[in-house]
């Protein structure tokens, strides 16, 4: 897991396609204030102009100079945002440059085309194979051949591993405090560690996406040895109970990677347009609840996606000039603002106070409502039903009138728990109900009206 902020935990919001200056902004609105620990931010390095969002994995430099914004953009959201106490977690595209079916100018001014990378890297630094992956069934093709036409690195070579921690490095230098490494799968995890290795901070936080899928023979679990992995399956069974019955959803993480290891999501943005089987923002009131889940409960490092809405697969955050338009939840019609719904940063708090305390006090009713305790820290009850829940719970917590974090900022609905640590409660359809001591009625200033 990314390393835990005192006070404030360690969950992420990943801003996909959010500007630079858009991204420092929100830090100091709304990130920080609910008390995220990390944002994770899309690709800052020179790509392919067009107007998909797809260009940002697209290397043609690792200038810092993109339709996100220029390099100096990007030190001062890094400054701003350590202001707000979030750290940058940047994602990283180090398996590949852009694709053998075009060429051109980057977004920095760079040229670019076939084995051609001015200055950076020429045909020598590609691998041999130079036809696309086919067969996720082969190890070596997987590795070594081109993912959707994307010119393959020659990571096994010191030339590119050098070129590739400089750029790491690069942003270390900036204050970046972690990264993604995109297409991690693509790499053989030897490489992964030896550019590790190269770092002026090898120790680092790095999450792997890799793909995991049944049947293959590269797995999360072999990228251990230079960082944690992300867990998709999780993420499709998350999505398999919240479309099902929630009731068995303690076994969500049988025979997935250790809870330690583990980044979790509920979708990302690849998972939300293609067919991985997880929920999206599409879902409405269930993906509010899968979120809370994710937060809620004790498996896994999480992040919540926040990108923006669309229809076709392929279409970018609005642009004007080349950049991306800033970014904000004022603009509700294009972007999500999943990390500022009310229900989730209630939840990002909770899990800040309720930190490692164990879940206890498991409650289900057998179909599709669930409830369970934090400790002696906090409960939370998710009712994944079409109707009402009307119940007692028994919980570990200290008697008191609790906010309803779920509910809303301003303590507006309160939870009486009794001497013997009970309270009665119900919880509209497709609702959510958290409470936890870091919020009591009193602590919270109510509507200030
Ligand atoms: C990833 N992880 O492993 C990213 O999370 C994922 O979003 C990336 O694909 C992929 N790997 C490469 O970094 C996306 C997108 C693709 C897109 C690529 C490259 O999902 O559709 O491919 O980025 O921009 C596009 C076209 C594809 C074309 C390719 C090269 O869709 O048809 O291949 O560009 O021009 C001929
Ligand atoms: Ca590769």
């Amino acid at each position: 897991a990314a390393p835990v902020v005192p006070g404030r935990g360690n969950t992420a919001a990943n801003l996909f396609q959010w500007t630079w200056n858009a991204v420092a902004a929100e830090c100091t609105r709304t990130l920080g204030p609910n008390g995220y620990a990390y944002v994770q931010v899309s690709p800052p390095q020179e790509h392919v102009p067009g107007g998909a969002w797809w260009t940002s994995y697209q290397p043609v430099s690792y200038r810092l100079e993109s339709k996100l914004g220029t390099r100096a953009e990007f030190a001062a959201m890094v400054d701003t945002c350590g202001d707000a106490g979030v750290k940058i977690i940047a994602d990283t595209v180090i398996n590949h440059m852009a694709g053998a079916d075009s060429s051109g100018t980057g977004s920095g001014g760079s040229s670019y085309g076939v084995d051609s990378f001015p200055g950076l890297y020429g045909r020598n630094d590609f691998n041999d194979c130079r036809t696309d992956i086919t067969n996720y069934g082969d190890r070596w093709q997987v590795q070594n051949c081109r993912l959707v036409s994307l010119q393959d690195l020659r990571t096994g070579s010191d030339y590119v591993r050098t070129k590739i921690a400089d750029y790491m490095n690069d942003l270390i230098g900036l204050g970046v405090a972690g990264f993604r490494i995109d297409a991690a799968k693509h790499i053989p995890a030897s490489d992964l560690e030896a550019i590790k290795a190269r770092l002026s901070d090898p120790s680092v936080f790095w999450v792997h996406e890799v793909i995991g899928s049944a049947g293959e023979p590269i797995q999360p679990s072999e990228y251990l040895g230079s960082g944690d992995s992300h867990e998709f399956q999780y993420a499709r069974n998350l999505a398999g109970y919240f479309d099902g019955n929630i009731a068995g959803i303690r076994g969500i993480s049988n025979g997935l990677l250790g809870s330690d290891r583990a980044g979790v999501f509920v979708d990302n943005h690849d998972t939300e347009r293609d067919t991985h089987g997880t929920m999206s923002y599409k879902w409405g009131a269930k993906y509010v609840l899968g979120n809370v889940f994710l937060l809620g409960y004790d498996y896994g490092w999480p992040t919540v996606y926040s990108g923006y809405k669309f229809t076709d697969r392929d279409a970018g955050a609005p642009m004007s000039g080349g950049r991306v338009q800033d970014a904000s939840c004022a603009n509700g019609a294009v972007w999500t603002c999943t990390h500022d719904w009310t229900e989730i940063a209630g939840m990002v708090g909770f899990r800040n106070t309720v930190g490692s305390a164990p879940v206890t006090r498991w409650w289900d009713n057998g179909a599709n409502a669930i409830a369970f305790g934090r400790g002696d820290r906090g409960y939370v009850v998710v009712n994944n039903q079409a109707s009402g829940l009307n119940q007692t719970f028994q919980t570990s917590l200290p008697a008191g009138t609790y906010c309803d974090v779920v509910a809303s900022r301003t303590c507006a609905e309160t939870i009486t728990v009794d001497d013997s640590g009970r309270f009665s409660a119900q919880i509209p359809q497709y609702g959510a109900l958290a409470i936890h001591v870091g919020a009591r009625a009193g602590d919270v200033p109510t509507d200030p009206t």
